[in-house]
């Protein structure tokens, strides 16, 4: 052997190292965004499925243990199909054989590798915690910190300076303690706390045993109210302080712009209490929606702190006597005002639900009567698309008077009927959507994501009215979705997950020094609607599901917002 060929062996080695490094730092180690999964995870006794799009699947798939890489399934890829909405041409790898705990991850043959993710029992534990803490994180009026496990996260008491707005019809000052900031942006609404606070008030009713047990690490953690409740009661108090003398309920309380990107403390301007100007000054939405939730809370509260749930079911009935007496009167910005609208241009949904959950609470006749005159005008409002959102809550009256024990028999009959006939239309519909979800193509708005969780909760209702195992599947596919099974192959739920969304229209991500965002927050997601500036920079001929960017700058596509984690907190309780 010559020195020549000796180094010319040296070399082939040397180069076979370095292609291995190489890919093993590029390619088959490192994750792939063409293999999606829930980086959550799987339930053992669930339906296991993973999207792959790639033109380079060979057709088998493995999964293999994260531990040690070896093989714990091998199967064969389905046949491609076309997905509408996002434009992929989608294949499934079904694993929903393997039930025995651990971590995984796949290996796609000319594909790659996913992110790992879990198969167990409490695979959504920590993503519940999370979402649930989160309201914690976005707490007004005072200092926060969410400690030592996310060191750093913190900011000082905020938003203390209270003023009524001319709209309000009083001036001076105003209270301003507690609620929760409503999503990227530090104001506060009545609408939107409305269908927050009622969405976790029915999660806790609906889930009870589960979440008793959740320790939020909140100030109020360990007394004798569960923290979930103890976290809901920040704002439901905020909420308390917005009712005017007469019952009617003002609809916001925001500074007059939207504050630049600093945290809270720095936001200095007076936090205004909003009205609906010369007319009535409180709105019929704000206050109906208002008596809505304190009538869950004065059923809720009640074995914790009975005096509470008095107050709260006083405010309730005081609010129901101003809507009624004030069946329209809507909101609009008033001038010089221009933070969020939330203005509703229909009142009827909110007055039924106010209606319904006043008589699942206290059984008066008066409120029966209402419901009884005007829930036909709603029935229609039980679709196979178009679940509960903030503007419209029909479908919460109706399954809360078919939920509630005392009922007209005929009449929760016909709700029943409506809901699982809905229910099992979105079952067939998800199923024939490439990536298994309820969304159509016009659900891809502002908060598309949140449509999504609602189509988990409508389908968990649907389940809680008549036990249908293909509900919960669904719903369950639809948390798949928000937890990384997407075009994206991201979970949108900050810090959930190997491949989370990084940059959300967040006042307090952007505005502090943590490399990572505020946990546990879920994105608004795709919104055909392009509604901001870097939205309008993507190609025109976008597939809906793909209108989407990580940016700050988005917020009509990736800002957080409390009724979305609320439906999102559903969902996760709710799925197991
Ligand atoms: O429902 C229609 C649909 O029929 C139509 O096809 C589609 C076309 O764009 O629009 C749909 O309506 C959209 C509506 O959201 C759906 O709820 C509107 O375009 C869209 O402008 C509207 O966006 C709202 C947004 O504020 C702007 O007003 C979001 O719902 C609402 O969640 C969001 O809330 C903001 C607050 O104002 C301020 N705080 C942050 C919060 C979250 O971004
Ligand atoms: O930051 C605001 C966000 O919370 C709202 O959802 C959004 C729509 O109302 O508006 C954002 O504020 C933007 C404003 O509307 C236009 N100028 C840029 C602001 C974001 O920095
Ligand atoms: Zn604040």
């Amino acid at each position: 052997m010559t020195t020549r060929s000796i180094g010319r062996e040296a070399v082939i080695v040397l180069f076979s190292v370095l292609t291995l490094s190489t890919l093993s730092l590029l390619g088959a180690d490192s994750p792939t965004v063409e293999i999606k999964v829930d980086q959550a995870g799987y339930l053992p006794q669930a339906s296991k499925v993973a999207i792959v799009v790639s033109g380079a699947a060979a057709g088998d798939f493995m999964l293999k243990r994260a531990a040690d890489g070896a093989v714990a399934y091998q199967g064969k890829l389905s046949a491609a199909i076309p997905d509408a909405d996002s434009g992929d041409s989608v294949q499934a790898a079904d694993f929903t054989r393997v039930k025995k705990p651990g971590k995984y991850f796949l290996d796609v043959p000319g594909v790659g590798r996913s992110w790992t993710f879990a198969i167990g029992q409490d695979v959504y534990s920590r993503a519940l915690y999370l979402a649930t803490r989160s309201f914690f994180g976005q707490r007004c009026g005072m200092a926060v910190d969410l400690g030592p496990e996310f060191k750093g996260y913190s900011y000082a008491a905020c938003h203390r300076r209270g003023e009524y707005h001319v709209s309000s019809g009083r001036s001076g000052t105003a209270p301003s303690v507690k609620g929760w900031h409503d999503a990227g942006d530090y104001g506060r609404y009545i609408v939107n706390s409305g269908i927050t606070t009622g969405t976790l008030l029915w999660t806790w009713e609906m889930f009870e045993p589960k979440l008793r047990k959740v320790n939020l690490n909140i100030p109020e953690s360990g007394n004798k109210t569960p923290d979930f409740l103890d976290e809901i009661r920040w704002n439901l108090d905020w909420m308390l302080t917005m009712q005017d003398q007469d019952g009617g309920v003002w609809h916001k309380q925001t500074t007059e712009k939207f504050s630049g990107f600093v945290m809270p403390e720095q936001d200095a301007a007076p936090s205004l209490v909003i009205g609906t100007g010369p007319d009535a000054f409180k709105g019929t939405c704000a206050t109906a929606d208002f008596a809505a939730v304190m009538a869950i809370a004065g059923r809720v509260y009640r074995p914790f702190d009975a005096r509470y749930a008095n107050q709260c079911l006083e405010a309730a009935k005081k609010a129901w006597g101003w809507a009624e007496q004030h069946p329209a009167v809507l909101f609009r910005n008033p001038a010089g005002v221009a933070t969020g609208g939330y203005g509703d241009r229909q009142s009827g949904d909110e007055l039924l639900w106010a209606a319904a959950e006043l008589w699942r609470s206290t059984g008066e006749e008066p409120y029966h009567r209402y419901f009884l005159a005007h829930f036909a005008e709603f029935r229609s409002s039980i679709q196979p698309d178009g679940p509960p959102a903030w503007a419209g809550v029909a479908p919460l009256a109706l399954w809360t008077y078919a939920l509630g024990k005392k009922k007209d028999a005929e009449t929760a009959r016909a709700i029943v009927d409506d809901s699982l006939k809905a229910a099992d239309q979105i079952v067939v519909r998800s199923g024939e959507n490439g990536y298994r979800i309820s969304l159509t193509s016009r659900d891809y708005i502002w908060g598309s994501n949140s449509v999504a969780a609602n189509y988990g909760l409508q389908l968990l209702v649907g389940h809680a009215l008549r036990p249908n195992a293909r509900f919960v599947e669904t719903a369950r596919d639809n948390l798949h979705y928000l937890l990384g099974r997407n075009t994206f192959s991201l979970s949108w739920v900050t810090q959930v997950g190997e491949n989370a969304f990084k940059h959300p229209h967040h006042r307090p991500s952007g505005a502090d020094n943590n490399s990572e965002p505020w946990p546990g927050l879920l994105s608004g997601g795709p919104n055909r609607g392009r509604q901001d500036e870097v939205m309008r920079k993507l190609p025109a001929n976008l597939p809906p599901a793909k209108m989407y960017l990580d940016e700050q700058a988005s917020y009509s596509s990736n800002e957080n917002a409390i009724n979305w984690n609320a439906a999102l907190v559903f969902l996760l309780a709710g799925v197991e």
